[in-house]
């Protein structure tokens, strides 16, 4: 925490101590005492406007929708988990999509990873290519070389997007390389990294040199499932970019309210434990994943042998790679935690993933993801079902691709909730299978009786 403080017991907070850690900035910053009553939780300013003791002078607010306390307190919250220096909240992940496409203008080109979110897709090339006569290039920014994607940069190229781990397919971008590279071309395009999946607890692109993070708050950084918000986080050096972005938080309105940004900011203060929880139950849940016989390939960066794991340790913020250093040697034999998303192909196809979402009994079918409570979805219908279905196979979504939000229940309760889910799913459509297979047997007996040609031949 930079600012100095008021303390609970009056004194004053000085700069000159090491600085604080994540869990007690989360705790801490945006959630000082009030001054006013002592209250050390905040309380909700439900009130839309607010006094002018003359024209003009205030205490900081004068209309809601241009600044509201528990906005600001939150964004100060998240900015400082970010390590950044302005955090702008909207409300939703999608507006703060929307809002950063709109502050590039009319007629910019974007590089965007090959795999975003299906909701940025589709923004991206539905909405602000009829607006804003905005070009996209979708790039694999995990495979393709270096001059592959130098030469996809235009000379109106204004930001390149990266997603990291991509959704839902889990592929890990190497941040750092990606922004040396970007940062050295003339058109000198901003990069955006939206850290939605790994929360700013496994992740903090501002250090690795990003320009701009986003996040869907509705996630990791809510936590509960309960509120659907989004948030920006810049660096010192992008003050004017900062007010240009707020700017459009009040001109456009796409703002949160006074409640949810309660709710968020409560929810922060256990992002580091929980995001611990999910971390280390996903690396479990992997590895058992990893070795049933109902599973054709699991996706978790974080898993030893993963094709992406020495770029994941790489990209490991530094109070992540504290958390792991401290973890028992069994505990890290086949991995590390790299956030709660798990992603696998079952065996069986397209029937028995869509079996296997209706036989959990703890992990609930839906969308979304990031709360306390497990969840599990087809991406190929449900998150990206937005994305043509050609282009989604080229990417990996394929129809039998499940993905998990790992939650923070009893680890051992999830794992025998998926063994038995994949027992019945993938056991059930071998059996209809066999039974398909024994019925074509006796059909074809029949016909070669009646016959006397074996259909085979016929
Ligand atoms: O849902 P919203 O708060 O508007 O956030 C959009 C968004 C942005 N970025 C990423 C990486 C996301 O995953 C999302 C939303 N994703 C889901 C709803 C989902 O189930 O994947």
């Amino acid at each position: 925490m930079s600012p100095a403080l008021l303390l609970n017991n009056g004194h004053i907070h000085s700069n000159e101590h090491r600085p604080d850690g994540f869990a007690t900035n989360a705790i801490h910053v945006g959630s000082e005492p009030s001054q006013e009553t002592g209250a050390v939780m905040p309380s909700i300013a439900l009130s839309t406007t607010f006094k002018q003791d003359a024209v003009g002078v205030h205490k900081g607010y004068e209309y809601s929708r241009s600044g509201n306390p528990n906005r600001d307190a939150f964004e100060k919250a998240v900015a400082s988990l970010e390590s950044g220096k302005y955090g702008i909240a909207f409300a939703s992940g999608s507006a703060t999509t929307a809002t950063v496409v709109q502050s590039l203008g009319p007629g910019a080109h974007v590089v965007a990873v090959n795999d975003v979110y299906g909701g940025t897709f589709r923004y991206l090339t539905r909405v602000a290519s009829e607006t804003q006569g905005l070009e996209v290039s979708f790039v694999d920014l995990e495979t393709s070389s270096d001059e592959a994607i130098l030469s996809s940069i235009r000379p109106n190229t204004k930001l390149v997007w990266i997603e990291s781990p991509t959704n839902p397919t889990l592929r890990v971008i190497d941040v750092p390389d990606i922004i040396r590279l970007v940062h050295s071309h003339p058109s000198h395009p901003l990069v955006l990294v939206d850290n939605t999946f790994l929360s700013p607890f496994y992740s903090s692109p501002l250090l690795l040199g990003a320009d701009i993070v986003m996040h869907s708050v509705t996630k990791y950084i809510n936590g509960h499932s309960d509120v659907v918000m989004g948030v920006l986080v810049l660096p010192q050096r992008h003050v004017r970019l900062a007010e240009r972005l707020r700017y459009l938080q009040n001109a456009s309105g796409a703002i949160p309210s006074p409640f949810d940004c309660w709710l968020a900011l409560r929810g922060v203060k256990t992002l580091p434990l929980r995001m611990k929880q999910h971390g280390l139950n996903a690396l479990r849940i992997a590895n058992r994943l990893l070795d049933s016989p109902y599973v054709e390939e699991v996706i978790y960066p974080g898993l030893i042998d993963a094709s992406r794991h020495a770029i994941a340790l790489a990209s490991l913020s530094p109070h992540a790679a504290k958390f792991i250093d401290t973890l028992p040697a069994d505990v890290v034999a086949h991995g590390v935690p790299y956030g709660g998303m798990v992603s696998f192909r079952i065996k069986g196809g397209e029937g028995a993933a869509e079996k296997f979402l209706t036989k959990t009994r703890l992990f609930t079918l839906a969308e979304s993801l990031g709360g306390v409570e497990s969840l599990a979805e087809l991406p190929a219908l449900m998150t990206h079902g937005s994305i043509p279905k050609e282009e989604r196979e080229k990417i990996g979504i394929t129809d039998d691709l499940i993905r998990l939000s790992i939650g923070c229940e009893e680890v051992e309760d999830l794992i025998d909730d998926i063994d038995q889910a994949l027992a019945a799913a993938v056991a059930q459509s071998t059996s209809l299978v066999d039974d398909l297979t024994v019925k074509k047997a006796h059909a074809a007996a029949i016909v070669h009786h009646i016959n006397g040609v074996h259909p085979l031949h016929a």
